[in-house]
């Protein structure tokens, strides 16, 4: 049975591998190169197929922009079954963006540098997979650079996002409450994600509207950070986007230390990772709820709900070990219970929780992932293959959808996996989570 998923996991991954050398997360919903899916992509490739794991993330880095910037969509086709596309978001409009390809002006959770780690750790020919390494490093090196020196406005080693779709969980309830400060106007727009997918699994058209504006704010100022982060009512420092950021950090260190020669680099990531993790656990830790949170920059206060984004810093070795226990004690408590797979989304015992809708409860793989590796490092290795079991076990029930619902018995006759159908990183790290 095992063997069966790999094999059909293989022929999703080939299928979404386009001839421009990328693949697409889904067919018709996300026609594009998005940042984190090409990462999570590559751990998959990695895994039977090497030269098209480094064709992936070279080509990714290849849409880098003058000042170390990593767009989230690039776009390398024309292709309208897609909204907003290149025409909307007008990345031209930044002096730096990059001259070969059009891409949104917004970016997604740094994953690239634990992806080259995970891919040399994959790689069965560790010196040819160095040699890749090599010649990539200082690209991702750049993109930390651009997120301390630009997304950093306090000093704080935390770095800020300017809108959702830059957190990867795109409508989380988390949100809700920055919406109710904004009144964007009302856009009239043609939808393509519910051509695709059905409308109740998606965000509202309010919902978009508010997306829209945080662009045109941007748009407005060409893009520039210190106008983003002195203006967009969204500004939000997301425990999820800095685990990956300390996470990467911490993957570069040890890369460059097999690599010798760097110690400039080191020098800084090491001090980076320092004031980051201080920062981090200091900041984002919420000891009455007994998770990280969010944290509002703009309005000055944390956000306090549990998603599954609270416990993505055991990924990055963030929490000491009592802390990771309290966290464990936490999503046990709130989403592990019977009758549950792990993990959803958003908290199951809060009401804003729907256990169908995009980020707002379902379970998705590429976060299970996260978590599994997680429990891993603090020696949960009980829940940690539970999550692994989960996922493998929500693939068997429903197939390699977008996102799952949780519940054992959801009493529904139809199937429970939403979103989009033979989704990339569902099955890329399937593959890993399988090995
Ligand atoms: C959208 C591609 C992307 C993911 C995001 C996810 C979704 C795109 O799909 O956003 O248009 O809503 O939220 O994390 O990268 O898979």
């Amino acid at each position: 049975m095992k063997e069966n998923l790999r094999k059909r996991a293989i022929e999703v991954l080939d299928a979404n591998f386009q001839e421009g050398g990328f693949t697409i997360p889904s067919k018709g919903l996300y026609p594009f190169q998005w940042k984190w899916d090409s990462g999570f992509i590559a751990i998959g490739f990695a895994h039977y197929d090497v030269e098209k794991a480094k064709t992936e993330i070279h080509s990714l880095l290849d849409a880098q922009w003058e000042n170390g910037f990593i767009p989230h969509i690039v776009f390398h086709s024309d292709n309208d079954s897609y909204f907003p596309g290149p025409d909307f978001h007008q990345s031209e409009r930044h002096p730096l963006s990059s001259k070969k390809y059009r891409s949104t002006g917004m970016t997604q959770p740094p994953v690239t540098g634990f992806v080259l780690q995970e891919m040399y750790r994959i790689a069965e020919d560790k010196q040819d997979m160095l040699a890749f390494v090599k010649d990539h490093i200082d690209k991702v090196y750049a993109n930390h650079v651009y997120f301390y020196e630009n997304r950093d406005p306090h000093n704080e080693g935390l770095v800020y996002i300017y809108h959702n779709w830059e957190s990867g969980t795109d409508n989380s309830p988390v949100w809700d409450d920055i919406w109710s400060t904004m009144n964007p106007p009302e856009y009239t727009f043609e939808r393509r994600d519910t051509t695709h997918v059905d409308a109740s699994q998606r965000p509202t058209k309010r919902e978009y509207d508010h997306y829209l504006y945080l662009i045109d704010i941007a748009k407005e100022h060409n893009y520039d950070d210190a106008r983003i982060a002195e203006l967009s009512p969204f500004l939000v420092q997301d425990p999820l986007f800095n685990a990956m950021l300390i996470k990467s950090n911490e993957a570069l260190l040890e890369l460059y230390k097999l690599i010798g020669g760097n110690g400039d680099k080191e020098k800084t990531l090491q001090q980076w990772q320092k004031m980051s993790i201080r920062n981090f656990n200091n900041k984002l830790f919420d000891s009455e709820l007994g998770a990280y949170v969010h944290y509002d920059l703009r309005n000055g206060k944390p956000i306090r709900f549990v998603s599954s984004s609270s416990f993505s810093p055991l990924f990055a070795n963030i929490p000491d070990q009592e802390r990771a226990e309290i966290l464990v004690k936490t999503m046990m408590e709130r989403f592990g219970g019977e009758g549950k797979y792990l993990c959803a989304s958003f908290d199951p015992t809060n009401e804003r929780f729907n256990p169908k809708k995009y980020w707002r409860g379902p379970v998705w793989i590429n976060m299970n992932w996260v978590l599994y590796y997680g429990l891993k490092n603090y020696r949960f290795d009980e829940i940690a293959e539970r999550v692994r079991q989960d996922s493998i076990a929500l693939i068997e029930r429903d197939g390699f959808f977008e996102y799952f619902d949780c519940r054992k018995d959801t009493g529904e006759s139809q199937r429970t996996g939403y979103g989009g159908n033979n989704f990339s990183w569902s099955a890329a790290l399937l593959l890993d989570l399988l090995k």
